[in-house]
């Protein structure tokens, strides 16, 4: 302590929520001035007041913090209040979001945060949250032990970079809720993007000899001419495991001699044929599966005809895989193998190591679990024009943890 000064305090990794007897969340004391405090990586919402009041703050960095939800008693703070403030503080990255001010210097930015569930006290983060990835990358000492976690005691950073908040989101296992990850109606009809209408922004690009057809099943669709396809960047969202659906119409227009890709990511597909003697059932039958250090795979029983359209899917729940064409279980087996997501991009219509298909594909369509018959029926009948949010069932998580609220007072006493 120095005249009256607190120094050097640091805020990092809380989740501060419900504080709502008339109070804020983090507090700088007006009356009890702090010097460079640190205040990292917090998640701070549904609190009465104020997010973050930097009031007398001086020399102080704010970086990293999920602020929203706030001013809930309506008394017309921000959720980062930069009023009243000393000088030098410096804001970078902090996401601010829904009630109270998402406008003041402090907020560097407007997040849609998805979390698992906030009425229950859940600010885990779905994938698909604009805090992931969205944070800057903290140096020492914030790089190693004991900061180099978060809240939950996952390691920090996850995947692709620093999340905004106290929770990394963790890829892969358990998936964070059941979830629709990857709809594409491709309708768009021009331009080089197709977009993603689950909610989980992973937009596809036309790549090659990828292009717009007029007759899909439902509204357009896009065609291949046998060295096109569509990228969709990595992404956590796609990173599967432990359980998955592949779905998607084809309209082949080219008799199959290799294998030809409809859905791949790196670690798991869907194919509308394979080489012949893959599938000991038949010759250049449709596939489905993924891989770890060995190939799990279930093969169609006939080969889908030309200028038709046929709908494939492939389902695995963790414990067995299951082919469906036209909505019929054509094939399943045990498959106990589990998932490895891994962080590579999705491409339709070929695969890493080409494997074009050549054709029409349309309303390609992947979940982070396995879709029941009556469910992959549903899917098959469906428009997923102007439909985004559509039907998605969200299973209750299966465990909660809620934290303790608290209000962290940072003063001189
Ligand atoms: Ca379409």
């Amino acid at each position: 302590m120095l005249g009256g000064f607190s120094e050097d305090v640091e805020a990092y990794g809380n989740l501060v929520h419900d504080n709502i007897n008339n109070t804020g969340g983090i507090q700088h004391n007006y009356f009890r001035p702090t010097l460079r405090t640190k205040v990292y990586n917090n998640t701070v919402t549904r609190n009465a007041r104020w997010g973050i009041l930097m009031d007398s703050a001086q020399d102080s960095v704010l970086t990293n913090n999920l602020v929203g939800d706030n001013n809930l008693a309506n008394a017309g703070f921000a959720n980062i209040q930069t009023s009243l403030q000393g000088s030098g503080n410096v804001y970078t990255t902090n996401g601010c979001f829904g009630t109270g001010s998402t406008t003041s210097p402090g907020c560097n930015t407007t997040v849609t945060p998805n979390f698992v569930n906030a009425a229950a006290g859940n600010f885990r983060l779905n994938p698909g949250s604009g805090a992931i990835d969205a944070g800057t990358v903290l140096g020492a000492p914030y790089n190693v032990a004991p900061y180099n976690v978060d809240i939950a005691g996952n390691a920090r950073p996850q995947g692709g970079g620093y999340e905004i908040g106290a929770y990394e989101y963790v890829i892969g296992t358990p998936p964070p809720v059941n979830q629709l990850v990857l709809a594409l109606p491709l309708d768009e009809g021009g331009g080089t993007i197709a977009v993603d209408v689950s909610g989980q922004k992973n937009n596809a690009t036309l790549v090659g000899g990828a292009t717009w057809d007029n007759t899909g099943v439902y509204g357009k669709a896009i065609a291949f001419d046998g060295t096109g396809y569509l990228n969709i960047p990595a992404s956590k969202t796609l990173a599967l495991a432990p359980a998955m659906t592949l779905e998607a119409w084809i309209y082949p227009t080219a008799a199959f001699t290799q294998f030809a890709t409809v859905i791949r990511q790196d670690r798991y597909f869907l194919y509308a044929a394979s080489d012949a003697g893959y599938c000991p059932s038949v010759a250049m039958a449709p596939l489905g599966g993924y891989s770890t250090t060995v190939i799990n795979v279930i093969c169609g029983t006939s080969i889908p005809p030309l200028n038709q359209w046929s709908h494939l899917a492939v389902t695995h729940d963790g414990l067995t895989l299951t082919f469906y064409l036209n909505g019929n279980i054509i094939a399943s087996q045990t498959s106990t193998d589990p998932m490895v997501p891994t962080s590579y991009p999705m491409t339709i219509g070929a695969s890493q190591f080409g494997e074009y298909f050549t054709g029409k594909i349309d309303q390609p369509m992947v979940w982070t679990y396995a879709r029941t018959r009556p469910q992959i029926l549903s899917d098959m009948s469906t428009s997923l024009i102007g439909a985004p949010g559509k039907s998605v069932e969200v299973a209750a998580p299966a465990s909660l943890e809620i934290s303790a609220s608290l209000s962290l007072e940072i003063s001189a006493d």
